[in-house]
């Protein structure tokens, strides 16, 4: 807050000099002193251009810096490791030919300024000057371009066959996550199917549909390939988990994937954060609506056995929407009242949860 209004005010000095510069050169024409305005506002706009490339290399230079920590998340995803890596060889390369060329577009404004009796040099043309700007960048433009298309290549792999499937829904304006339950099979699904218990649109018409459950917050596995089954039910939603370095666009109508491997627990997260408090989240990174905002949604990191008693410990949906058992078709009902456990709550196996 405090850098804030820094800047606000020193943004606010500077017009008001600005303006000041302005109005006492007006003043100095209107009054017949200055016949030649131009002379001395050249060299003042020259030295501005000088200080402006300083001002604003310190101020970023500073800024880059202090908070550092916010921009660059921890990484907990093994993909993430490679486009960190991409990341910053492009940061450094396209940088330092930001810096060169910013210095000497500034540097010349300043130096080449009008002067009295000053003339330019003649200098037409150098073409082993001109063959070595064109085939540098193009070169190094090309290897970042290669290697940037490689690490994609990888990420947008198909995913291992054992991947854990996690279908991710955006909607207006929540997440909501549907997992394939006990058979490892995620149940169809219609549009047309969908009303206010039935927010996913789930066809109770398939047997796969029984065991999915779909929870408050998403729970994944340390250490295993996880698959995103990704979909919007309204308008444009995109999935965003910073620290997985994951961003998929959810869109309706075409659904979307991603796959990635989580690399560190909640917990060991929160010890190497030393913050207690920390948790992974998914955003919404796609403005939707007037609620955008509010599309946060809690993701846990567990150990591989915490995932499978998690997995274990939820309850069906149409064990908790036991109405939907209406929609069954006659012939599946007891195949359904089986799988969504909503028969076998009072055996052994079921009330062991
Ligand atoms: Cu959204």
């Amino acid at each position: 807050m405090f850098q804030l209004l820094l800047g606000s005010g020193l943004v606010i000095f500077l017009i008001i000099l600005l303006l000041i510069y302005k109005i006492s050169t007006m003043v100095g024409v209107a009054k017949g002193k200055q016949d030649q305005p131009d002379s001395k506002s050249n060299h003042v706009n020259a030295v501005l251009m000088l200080l402006f490339v300083i001002i604003s290399g310190v101020v970023t230079i500073y800024f880059s810096y202090a908070w550092y920590d916010e921009y660059e998340l921890p990484v907990a995803s093994e993909h993430g490791v490679k486009t960190d890596l991409l990341f910053w060889w492009t940061m450094v390369i396209t940088g330092i030919a930001f810096v060169i060329t910013q210095v000497l577009l500034f540097y010349f404004a300043f130096k080449y300024r009008y002067q009295k009796g000053q003339k330019a040099s003649y200098y037409p043309d150098n073409s082993k000057l001109e063959i070595a700007w064109t085939l540098v960048p193009a070169v190094v433009l090309t290897i970042l371009i290669l290697y940037g298309l490689n690490v994609w290549t990888q990420i947008t792999d198909k995913a291992p066959e054992k991947a854990e499937t996690i279908e991710i829904m955006g909607m207006q304006f929540a997440w909501q996550t549907r997992y394939p339950g006990g058979d490892d099979q995620l149940g169809r699904y219609d549009y047309k199917l969908i009303d206010a218990g039935n927010v996913f649109g789930m066809d109770l018409a398939d047997k796969n549909s029984f065991d999915d459950f779909t929870p408050r917050e998403m729970h994944l596995p340390k250490g295993k390939p996880v698959l995103l089954k990704i979909r919007a039910r309204d308008v444009l939603h995109s999935v965003f988990a910073p620290h997985f370095r994951l961003k998929m666009d959810a869109v309706p109508g075409m659904p979307t994937r991603f796959w990635f491997v989580p690399t560190k627990t909640t917990k060991e997260m929160r010890k190497q954060t030393n913050n207690p408090d920390f948790n992974y989240e998914i955003a919404c990174a796609e403005v939707c609506g007037k609620g955008h905002f509010s599309m946060r949604y809690l993701v846990v990191v567990d150990t591989p056995e915490d995932y499978e008693k998690w997995k274990k410990s939820q309850k069906t949906w149409l064990a908790t929407n036991p109405e939907y058992m209406a929609k069954v078709p006659e012939d599946l009902k007891e195949a359904a009242a089986i799988a969504s456990g909503i028969e076998g709550e009072t055996n052994s196996e079921q009330a062991s949860f």
